[in-house]
């Protein structure tokens, strides 16, 4: 299949859902949702709800079903992002190339606009079409633990307190578990229960483990040697923090291999079932991937 044809497709889709979202059509100066506009539209992959689309096609369902489930992943995203450039974090002045929401209005209002679009993810979840109540309830349930204190919070506070010393591999593995890997398992894992699969359940979470591993690992090989221009942000900047990385950790070569081998494994949980050609292309994107 054309993955590049479809991932440019449904970037289109998810950011056009995405202007049309009240919130956003009509954000007026100097309020917290000319903040949160700004952060959702300054581009990004948006692979979270093409994640969503690609799970929800894997079950036998037309991609735009849980459309409110895909923004929200993408609205928890884009949170986690304004937080973690704030000076009290990373401290980052450009994310995707362009300034960062502390940057570009006062600091305040980007802290804001984050809390506001973590909270407004869950009114989308809440406010679910095509999903019964139960199930809605469940997806729910399973986003918040996964981007709370066992999950995308634990990554964060693991990342902070480890900056500057040595860490062993597993426990760099626990910190993108928790840090990268939480939210895209949630993103594959909530079309299934929002339709009530829970045999497609836990392929797609394995799946989604692997496919969180594999994309981190490749995240901190591009810091080493990805192009700048490509990644919209300066590179070597992890080495610079002091921060553990597979690269650091195993050598770039080892880090490739790893990727792989999360290639691989991830291909092997899902199968070669009717709808799985796009959740085979997205980890081969994840892994061969320069930005
Ligand atoms: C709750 C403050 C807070 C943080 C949680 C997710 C996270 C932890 C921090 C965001 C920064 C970061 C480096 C996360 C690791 C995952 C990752 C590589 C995110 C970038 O994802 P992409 O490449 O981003 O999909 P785009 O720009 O394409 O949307």
């Amino acid at each position: 299949m054309d993955i590049e044809k479809w991932l440019e497709e449904t970037r289109t889709t998810i950011e056009q859902w995405i202007k049309e979202d009240d919130l956003v059509h009509h954000a007026a100066t100097g309020t917290v949702e000319e903040v949160m506009r700004y952060s959702l539209l300054a581009g990004g992959k948006r692979l979270r709800p093409q994640l969503v689309m690609a799970s929800t096609v894997y079950l036998g369902l037309p991609p735009d079903t849980f459309r409110d489930a895909a923004l929200a992943v993408e609205y928890i995203h884009t949170y986690s992002l304004i937080h973690d450039d704030l000076p009290a974090m990373d401290n980052d002045d450009l994310r995707r190339g362009q300034l960062t929401a502390h940057k570009m209005f006062p600091e305040a209002m980007a802290i804001l606009s984050g809390d506001a679009l973590l909270t407004e993810a869950f009114v989308k979840m809440s406010r679910m079409q095509n999903a019964k109540a139960d199930d809605v309830l469940s997806a729910i349930t399973y986003l918040s633990v996964a981007v709370g204190r066992e999950g995308l919070i634990r990554g964060q506070v693991m990342d902070l307190a480890a900056e500057n010393r040595s860490l062993e591999l597993s426990e760099l593995k626990t910190i993108h578990r928790n840090k990268t890997g939480a939210l895209f398992r949630a993103a594959l894992v909530i079309p299934a229960l929002l339709s009530g699969n829970h045999v497609r359940q836990q392929a797609l979470s394995q799946y989604g483990e692997h496919f969180g591993l594999a994309f981190q690992i490749v995240d901190d090989i591009l810091n080493v040697v990805g192009k700048p221009e490509l990644l919209g942000k300066n590179i070597g900047t992890d080495s610079e923090r002091g921060k553990a990385t597979y690269p650091l950790l195993v050598g770039l070569e080892q880090a490739r291999r790893l990727a792989d081998d999360h290639r691989i494994r991830a291909k092997i949980a899902i199968g070669s079932e009717p709808g799985a050609q796009i959740l085979h292309s997205l980890i081969d994107f994840a892994v061969d991937r320069q930005w």
